[in-house]
């Protein structure tokens, strides 16, 4: 497996080959699942345009998806909400990579990049109208490059999802671009994704599981009861617990959270607020 580095290196020499790269974010956490790292890169060149598919907008109601359509657009992003499972604006996603490239060139190439298993190859699969790019509900699936016709004018470049370093290991989990099994400790990764959708939505977890509980590790203990984890001599199987619950967090969407786009202005009015101080 490639290192983080060399996803880095690839992901920059793709931007610098692409006249229109899309990144694509998850509709749930359109601020934390930005790379701006990249974003800056792509910026800093006027030759390049830069559009964000804010996609699995099934899993979002309406009105956030506008909320948050309006805030990033202030910041002068061209933002187009789509969602590859449903195939909503995925047509409009075409149309805007082919209008947005320079006129002067007959051949167009795009890049897609963002973090794992927000669905890049999903959306390149549904633009090329049949499955070419390999899709799962595998953070870091896509492993290589891989570059695709869509039309006789343009190509598009799948690129293997990257994680910023930035990201805090909660925030990681919470947007599900780590593999459950590969967490060495599945009871604390548990226990920190509960404590942070507690942070975002308090009353959620309750809601969806029907557990009433006070600490996140309550909550695990209930669970693994509910679902009879239990190990042979009767004791809770709290390892096998906290990887059903995560598995059905990253790869199947079961608890429906999304970052509140209210609190996302305030936090930044106030981070503006203490850098003009
Ligand atoms: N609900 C929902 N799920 C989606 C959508 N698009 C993709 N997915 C699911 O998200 C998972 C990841 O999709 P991929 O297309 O493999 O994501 P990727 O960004 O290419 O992932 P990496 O290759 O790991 O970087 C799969 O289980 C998809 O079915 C969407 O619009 N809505
Ligand atoms: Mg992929």
């Amino acid at each position: 497996m490639p290192r983080k580095d060399d996803y880095d290196t690839m992901v920059y020499k793709m931007i610098r080959d692409s006249d229109v790269i899309i990144e694509v974010v998850d509709a749930r956490f359109p601020s934390l699942s930005r790379t701006k790292k990249f974003e800056n890169m792509v910026l800093r060149n006027p030759s390049k345009t830069l559009l964000i598919a804010m996609n699995k907008v099934d899993l979002v109601p309406n009105h956030i998806v506008t909320k948050w359509k309006k805030i990033l657009e202030k910041e002068r992003i061209s933002i187009i909400p789509t969602s590859a499972r449903e195939r909503l604006s995925t047509s409009i996603l075409r149309n805007r990579i082919i209008s947005s490239a320079d006129k002067e060139f007959f051949y167009i190439t795009s890049c897609f990049i963002g973090l794992p298993n927000t669905g890049k190859s999903s959306l390149i699969n549904i633009l090329k109208g049949r499955s070419s790019a390999p899709v799962a509900p595998i953070p870091g699936f896509t492993k290589a490059l891989q570059v695709l016709r869509i039309t006789t004018r343009l190509r598009i470049f799948d690129t293997p999802g990257v994680i910023p370093v930035k990201l805090s290991m909660a925030d990681q989990i919470l947007i599900g671009i780590i593999r459950p099994e590969k967490l060495s400790d599945p009871v604390k990764a548990a226990w920190s994704l509960i404590h942070r959708i507690d942070e975002i939505n308090p009353n959620i977890i309750s809601k969806t599981y029907e557990i009433e509980y006070e600490s996140p590790p309550e909550f695990l203990e209930k669970f693994a009861e509910k679902r009879h984890k239990k190990k042979k001599g009767g004791e809770l199987d709290l390892e096998t617990a906290a990887r059903v619950l995560l598995a059905e967090h990253t790869n199947k969407a079961k608890i429906p959270i999304w970052e509140d786009p209210d609190k996302y202005l305030i936090e930044k009015r106030e981070k503006e607020k203490e850098r003009s101080v």
